[in-house]
């Protein structure tokens, strides 16, 4: 593996999508967001009713990102980690925006109320970053903050400077 596959995970609207298509087009990683790939091939295995959106078909999803994931070099963008195999991410980074500007965010996106309280409780609880404390040591999971412009900026040069490092641990 020449380059390291990195995951981009946190609460929906925090903005793992901004980060990871600039940071792609910055390194030359390449950018994989599961919801798109979920939706172009029909990845799905129901529907929830209650969230207004499609279940996803876990297993296919696995399944159809096998051979780039093997490969290297890949970002890949989903609010969730724990159906991905383990040995896919080297480091997994999980956004974190303040509640107020996540409210405004997702309320811009016309989710229903369930949907938007659910989704900043989630973000209260830290759900995403326990998710990933389960498979991953607290090391391989840096949180970021995701607010401002500025800290886009700033995100980017963090896992840039990750990689060089990564590159240089492994080059020998
Ligand atoms: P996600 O992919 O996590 O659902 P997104 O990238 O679509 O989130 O971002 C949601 C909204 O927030 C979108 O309108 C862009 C904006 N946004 C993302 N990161 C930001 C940042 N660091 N500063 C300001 N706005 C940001």
């Amino acid at each position: 593996m020449l380059l390291p596959n990195i995951l981009l995970t946190g609460t929906p609207g925090v903005g793992k999508t901004t980060l990871g298509k600039e940071f792609a087009s910055r390194s030359g990683l390449k950018y994989i967001n599961v919801g798109d790939i979920a939706q172009e091939g029909q990845l799905y295995d129901g529907y929830d009713e209650e969230y207004e959106c499609p279940i996803l078909d876990e297993d296919r999803v696995v399944d159809e990102l096998e051979n780039q994931m093997s490969e290297g070099g890949v970002i890949v963008d989903y609010h969730g980690c724990d159906f991905f195999p383990e040995r896919w991410f080297y480091i997994v980074f999980v956004l974190q925006a303040d509640n107020s500007v996540l409210y405004k965010r997702l309320e811009t996106r016309g989710y229903n109320e369930k949907k938007l309280k659910d989704n900043i409780q989630c973000e209260i609880f830290q759900v995403l970053y326990k998710e990933a404390l389960a498979p991953y040591k607290e090391e391989v999971v840096p949180q970021l903050p995701s607010s401002k412009s500025e800290d886009l900026e700033e995100n980017i040069n963090q896992i840039l400077k990750w990689i060089e490092q990564w590159i240089k641990d492994h080059s020998s």
